[in-house]
């Protein structure tokens, strides 16, 4: 199980979206999960023959193991818990039954599933993560990683070097909802702006970041990985996992409190996010 860290959480008031530093936008509700739900549009147009539904801004480069490529926004940023202005992103799709680097208590049936789009403008990296699961979701620990969360970790200097610099860090977004960026102690945070929003199949959380609190704040290409966290019960979290794990050395002084190597702890497991 995960060490506990110390949780540099804001609890946000009695709507779905928290803003430190801005007011919230008291967003909330059920909507109806079709963007929720809907189908990763094409990711490349080669023809002049092209679907009706292809982004607008065709992906220029072939899909690159645990690469997520973030498309220039197709709409005018909207911090809503839709995906309207990511309609040209790709969809990239994480199930906990075959997550990577999973962590899955003793008697926990895998039952989350989970997409990340992403997106930029010229001054925010747009993060928005659908996740469905049909149990109530889990919102009880103060831990942010003990409730049904989504969690993304960013690497702004893109060296993935093992242990966390100052450039590092894990942010864990839980249901209530409430985030956390650890370490606590580590170099300055990503500014975080997002919403949480409820849909009939789970809920989604889009996540907004100025570039130019990312590494030296001109990174178009980042260390990255992202991840859910999955309560079922109460208390304890019951399953995790990435949606990629690198394959390569290992720290073998960073995750001490651990069991294994995990991305929290260890920059190596990380992949890429980048600038389409
Ligand atoms: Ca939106
Ligand atoms: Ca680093
Ligand atoms: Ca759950
Ligand atoms: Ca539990």
């Amino acid at each position: 199980m995960r060490c506990a860290l110390s949780a540099l959480a804001l609890l946000a008031v009695s709507g779905c979206a928290f803003q430190p530093g801005g007011a919230a936008d008291g967003f909330g509700g059920d909507v109806d999960a079709a963007v929720a739900s809907e189908d990763a549009p094409g990711t490349t147009t080669t023809t002049d023959a092209r679907a009706i539904d292809a982004p607008a801004v065709p992906v220029d480069a072939a899909p690159e193991e645990g690469v997520i490529r973030a498309m220039p926004l197709g709409a005018a940023p909207d911090l809503d818990g839709m995906a309207t202005e990511l309609a040209g992103s790709p969809r990239y799709v994480l199930d906990l039954a075959s997550a990577a680097n999973a962590d899955l208590v003793a008697g926990y049936t895998p039952s989350m599933t989970a997409g990340l789009r992403a997106g930029y403008d010229a001054t925010h990296v747009h993060l928005f993560f659908d996740v469905a699961e049909a149990k109530p979701h889990q919102s009880d620990s103060t831990n942010t990683w003990d409730n049904d969360a989504i969690t993304f970790y960013v690497d702004g200097a893109g060296d993935r070097a093992g242990a966390y610099g100052a450039d590092d860090h894990e942010v864990i977004i839980d249901y209530r909802p409430v985030y956390g960026i650890y370490p606590s102690t580590n170099g300055a945070d990503p500014v975080i702006d997002a919403v949480r929003l409820p849909t009939t199949e789970g809920f989604t959380v889009e996540v907004r970041i100025p570039r130019a609190s990312i590494g030296d704040g001109n990174a178009t290409r980042f260390g990255f990985a992202w991840g859910v966290f999955d309560d079922d019960d109460g208390g304890a979290y019951d399953g995790y996992g990435l949606w990629w794990a690198r394959q390569a050395p290992r720290c073998a002084t960073c995750c001490t409190a651990e069991t294994r190597a995990q991305a929290w702890c260890d920059t190596t497991l990380l992949g890429i996010l980048e600038f389409n």
